[in-house]
């Protein structure tokens, strides 16, 4: 039996309930939320999604042609998800030339060196990155104002559905891929799940 995506949070329920569900996210659905907290978490993820879209583009380079309509669709989302972060910026007056704070960087560094990493263990990475957000920000419920435009970012049923996509595509890379890739992507998931709960304490530990 091959690796799947969904035995991998089933094996792991633990570090998957840390990675999406969190104080951050239940303070943004209740509107308690401290503004320095919610803009540190605004800045810092525009940091990450700009190296977060440089691994979208290695995992395209190493794709199978048919993998290719999601993620340059998932490409183009990213160039829209860019954009709009630097319009939210714009109206918090955030400056976003600024320095990545300690998780962020790790997190970056992390997707930097898994450009390396065979093909099974990126399309698990990448799939585990999206459905971390796309789970965290829909589980607290319907978010006030202003955090429902950023729940429904992640938590529309285009997103969902994109997510599912790229789980399919992992699943089907895992299940040619020798052992040692598969205990590869397992500690990819792992990792993506540490550090993603390591994310959204950064951001609510910020004063
Ligand atoms: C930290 N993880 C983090 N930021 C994001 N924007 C996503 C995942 C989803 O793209």
């Amino acid at each position: 039996m091959s690796l799947t995506c969904q035995s991998l949070i089933a094996a792991h329920p633990q570090a998957w309930q840390s990675a999406t569900v969190h104080p951050f996210l239940s303070q943004c659905q209740s509107g308690t939320i401290r503004s320095p907290q919610f803009n540190t978490w605004l800045v810092q993820d525009y940091l990450f999604v700009v190296e977060f879209t440089r691994m979208a583009a290695s995992l395209l380079a190493i794709a199978p042609l048919e993998h290719f309509n999601s993620l340059l669709s998932g490409l183009t989302a990213l160039q829209a998800e860019l954009l709009w972060f630097q319009e939210k910026a714009k109206e918090r007056q955030l400056d976003l030339a600024t320095e990545k704070q300690a998780s962020c960087a790790e997190y970056c560094q992390y997707m930097a060196r898994l450009a390396i990493a065979p093909y099974p263990v990126q399309a698990t990475a990448f799939w585990a990155i999206e459905y971390a957000y796309n789970q965290g920000w829909q589980l607290p419920g319907a978010m006030v104002s202003p955090y429902d435009e950023f729940a429904d970012r992640w938590g529309n049923p285009g997103f969902t559905e994109y997510v599912k996509v790229l789980a399919h595509q992992a699943d089907s890379a895992l299940q040619t891929a020798s052992p040692e890739v598969q205990q590869q992507a397992e500690v990819a998931f792992l990792e993506v799940a540490r550090l993603e709960r390591d994310f959204w304490q950064m951001a609510f530990n910020a004063d």
